[in-house]
């Protein structure tokens, strides 16, 4: 198997003084301080017994300790299981079981959770361990488990090599570019692979992240125009935000790229980020590709807006479908993973000699450029956090006085999407109050329908199987 140098020792031992991470208060690390740190949290996290392929669970808003225990899980062999901070405790528990984890660092939680937390602050309080790091990084190893669900709503375990997240880093550079003075804005989540490679792309670039603990549109906006950043990443409703800020002045023209990406932009959106000088790169992409894998470029923008562009340089793309027909989008590239966490089967069906079929619709052009047209059967993405119907069905159907319930996106215009439930009832007493309090006690604040409409029957078609695209038909006729 392939193997390489170590990566953030690498770049420690190739620019120990340049800076790894800046936070939003000033403070700088340097990439001798990040390997100095995640070494010895490496240390202190084997005195607990964690080995080569044990998995860690990190459960984390984004914060220094939370990048240091990723870095110091390389440092083990160990795999980390990234965890969504806004799902619940049952939502948790399903990845928790099916990755096996018994071990989480990160948040505390009242709960509920069936493995141990550790608190980052009591592992800093651990004894370190005398004992070998890997000094090489074997590019075929598993490095994280991302956890996204297919059509059916039950959620999988993405697995990502090293391999997977070095090429995805390495692709990108080769479409974007590597510029001395890069610094990359990191908002968005780390458990989410779009803020986990930026992560990587860091390290293996050699250049700055600058980190941002939560989402705060002002403290974006304020921080790509005064603290140099040269390139964001973003999903579709920061961009609107963004724009609403910016008004009718722009930003500096050291902002290189605002990589957009998690799901689909409104052209609209676009064509008004152009008018502001916005240099979005459009991009297509999924937990399974370890991020983009189609990208727009500015050059591009204007002639093909609405397009997510061409794949990146060593990945390729098909439709399955005549030239310029809607179809069925395959992708193929050493950044795609090779497999589900213990899906055999599930693995199998999704990749074939190394073409990943992604569920999603869309069409080249006669230039090669990819246009996204329709996603995954019923997934519906709600501020780039993808939420499936079925799983949100499945729940209500736990409550008795439901008889039946079906789920589906309605267009918004904060979110892009969100969740409405039509309702059977069973007991025609329960009120979409009660059916709401249930909800939350189950699901992610996000999954939360925003409406929950009565009916007297769902539409089926002739055997029996519910058809959701006819319940958009209620959507505005107030049933
Ligand atoms: C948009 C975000 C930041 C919004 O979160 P915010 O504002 O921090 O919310 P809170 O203050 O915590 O909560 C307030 C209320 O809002 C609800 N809420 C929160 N998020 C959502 C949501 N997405 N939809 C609907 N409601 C939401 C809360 O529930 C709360 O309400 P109550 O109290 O009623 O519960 C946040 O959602 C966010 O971080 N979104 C982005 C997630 C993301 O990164 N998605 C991308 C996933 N895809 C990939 O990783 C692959 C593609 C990729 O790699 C990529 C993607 C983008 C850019 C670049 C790349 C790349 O290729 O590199
Ligand atoms: P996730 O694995 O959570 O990142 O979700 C990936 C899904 O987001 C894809 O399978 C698509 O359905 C959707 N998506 C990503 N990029 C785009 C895009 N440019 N246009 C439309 N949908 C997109
Ligand atoms: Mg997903
Ligand atoms: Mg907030
Ligand atoms: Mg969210």
């Amino acid at each position: 198997a392939e193997v390489i140098p170590h990566w953030l020792s690498k770049r420690a031992e190739l620019a120990p003084d340049q800076t790894a991470i800046e936070l939003a208060d000033g403070v700088v690390y340097t990439f001798q301080d990040l390997m100095e740190t995640s070494q010895s949290f490496a240390r202190k996290l084997r005195s607990l017994g964690i080995q080569k392929h044990t998995k860690v669970g990190i459960l984390s808003a984004n914060q220094l300790d939370m990048v240091a225990a990723i870095h110091a899980l390389t440092y083990l062999g160990a795999v980390g299981v990234l965890l969504n901070t806004r799902l619940t405790d049952r939502e948790l528990n399903e990845q928790l079981h099916d990755a096996g984890v018994s071990l989480i660092l990160g948040q505390e939680r009242q709960s509920g959770l069936t493995a141990e937390t550790y608190t980052f602050a009591a592992i800093w309080e651990l004894p370190e361990k005398q004992t070998d790091l890997q000094h090489e990084l074997d590019l075929d190893d598993a490095f994280t488990i991302i956890y996204t669900s297919g059509t059916t709503g039950t959620p999988k375990g993405v697995v990502h090599t090293y391999g997977n997240h070095w090429w995805s880093a390495i692709g990108s550079m080769l479409n974007l570019g590597l510029q001395p003075q890069d610094k990359w804005l990191a908002v968005l989540p780390f458990f989410h692979v779009s803020g986990l490679s930026i992560l990587l792309r860091s390290v293996i670039y050699g250049i700055p992240v600058y980190l941002m603990e939560h989402y705060d549109k002002q403290h974006v906006h304020d921080a790509i125009m005064t603290k140099n950043i040269t390139i964001v990443s973003v999903v579709t409703n920061m961009v609107r935000d963004l724009l609403t800020l910016l008004g009718e002045s722009r930003y500096p023209d050291t902002l290189r790229c605002m990589l957009l990406g998690g799901g689909p932009a409104p052209k609209a959106l676009l064509e008004t980020a152009k008018t502001k000088h916005m240099p979005i790169f459009q991009s297509y992409g999924m937990t399974e590709t370890a991020s983009q894998i189609v990208t727009l470029s500015p050059a591009d923008a204007l002639e093909k807006l609405g397009s997510s562009g061409k794949p990146l340089f060593p990945a390729q793309l098909q439709i399955d479908a005549p030239p310029q027909n809607v179809g069925e989008i395959f992708v193929k590239g050493p950044m795609v993973t090779k497999g589900y966490f213990n899906r055999e089967q599930a693995s199998q069906k999704a990749i074939q000699n190394g073409w990943l079929a992604t569920g999603d619709l869309g069409y080249m052009d006669e230039d090669g450029f990819l246009y996204v047209v329709d996603r995954r059967k019923d997934l519906i993405i709600s501020g780039g956090e993808n939420i499936y119907p079925t799983e949100i069905e499945s729940v209500l159907a736990l409550l008795t006085g439901i008889q039946e319930a079906g789920v589906i996106g309605r267009p918004d215009e904060k979110w892009g999407q969100v969740p409405v439930a039509f309702v059977v009832l069973r007991d025609s007493s329960v009120t979409a109050e009660a059916i709401e309090a249930f909800l939350r006690q189950h699901l992610a604040g996000y999954k939360v329908p925003q409406a929950i409409r009565f009916l007297h029957e769902l539409p089926r078609n002739a055997s029996g199987k519910l058809e959701r695209y006819q319940l958009a038909g209620y959507l505005n006729s107030g049933g």
